[in-house]
């Protein structure tokens, strides 16, 4: 990389360390989770559909997010063990708009929602003509309430290890070891479920369209119909393990991707949203 490309690169990453401060110190505390009832483990076996060993099957219930908002899920999903991978991204997209390039099994990143949300098209597309999927099940990013109910793994903490940051060294690639750069998924500890960096390396991309949440009570919520923003989740290795915490959200435009931004998918039924009645 040239020194002036480096030094900009540094400039828009210092920018964006700031501006992901600024938000967090505005939403206060996270939440805490309850009712951790079950440690998911294979899941059922569904005709027709083939899974990748790959997804850890996370069963539905509750927990509690910021201000004390009980948040229900009614319907369990599998979610991706690991972020995507450069590798993965490629063979199914035919390019790689990551920065940190040179090994395959680093989280994919510089990817929009948009592409996101195209790769999670294509995957259930193939899996379809593959005879792996069914019609009524689809690949797709995980709503607010899915990420942060399979982040938590049943911990009431503010991360999913506990309380203390100077643990996240462990768990998670954020600014304080990561070297300034993204490391191949799956290096830290899992959390209970068996998730892998769901805390920092990169962000992770949400279905979400941002909005302040509803008060009260909300089952199987899936944020506004529409919006300006979309929110990614769980820190990265370029802002400082605080910002990894659980219930921790910023967001950016749905077209834009930016080198600490990556995702990971969840398979669940065809998408639908929540009854009126449920809000959110
Ligand atoms: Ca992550």
């Amino acid at each position: 990389m040239k020194a002036g490309s480096a030094r900009r690169t540094r400039e828009v990453a210092r920018w964006w360390a700031w501006c992901v401060a600024l938000v967090s110190a505005l939403q206060g505390l996270a939440g805490s989770a309850r009712g951790a009832e079950s440690t998911p483990v294979s899941g059922p076996s569904i005709p027709g559909l083939v899974l990748s060993t790959n997804l850890v099957f996370i069963k539905a219930g509750s927990f509690t997010r910021a201000h004390q908002q009980v948040v229900t899920l009614t319907r369990d999903y599998w979610m991706s063990k690991y972020e995507v991978t450069q590798g993965e991204f490629l063979a199914l997209m035919g390019r790689n708009p990551s920065h940190f390039t040179g090994d395959p099994r680093r989280p994919v990143e510089k990817v929009s929602f948009l592409e996101a949300h195209s790769y999670c098209v294509q995957l259930t597309r193939r899996e379809r003509e593959s005879a792996r999927l069914t019609a009524d099940y689809e690949y797709r990013l995980p709503t607010e309430a899915e990420w942060e109910w399979a982040c938590r793994a049943g911990s009431t903490n503010r991360f999913s290890f506990g309380d203390d940051e100077a643990a996240a060294v462990d768990h998670a690639w954020t600014e304080e070891n990561s070297e300034a750069g993204t490391h191949p998924v799956g290096l830290k500890q899992p959390n209970a479920w068996g998730l892998y960096d769901m805390h920092g390396n990169v962000w992770e991309w949400c279905r979400d369209w941002f909005a302040e949440f509803p008060t009260g009570p909300q089952t199987d919520p899936s944020g506004p119909e529409s919006g300006k923003f979309k929110v990614f989740r769980g820190g990265s290795w370029n802002h400082q393990a605080k910002f990894a915490r659980c219930g921790n959200r910023f967001v950016m435009a749905p077209a834009n991707g930016i080198f600490f931004v990556g995702f990971r998918v969840v398979l669940a039924p065809v998408f639908a949203p929540a009854r009126a009645a449920a809000g959110g």
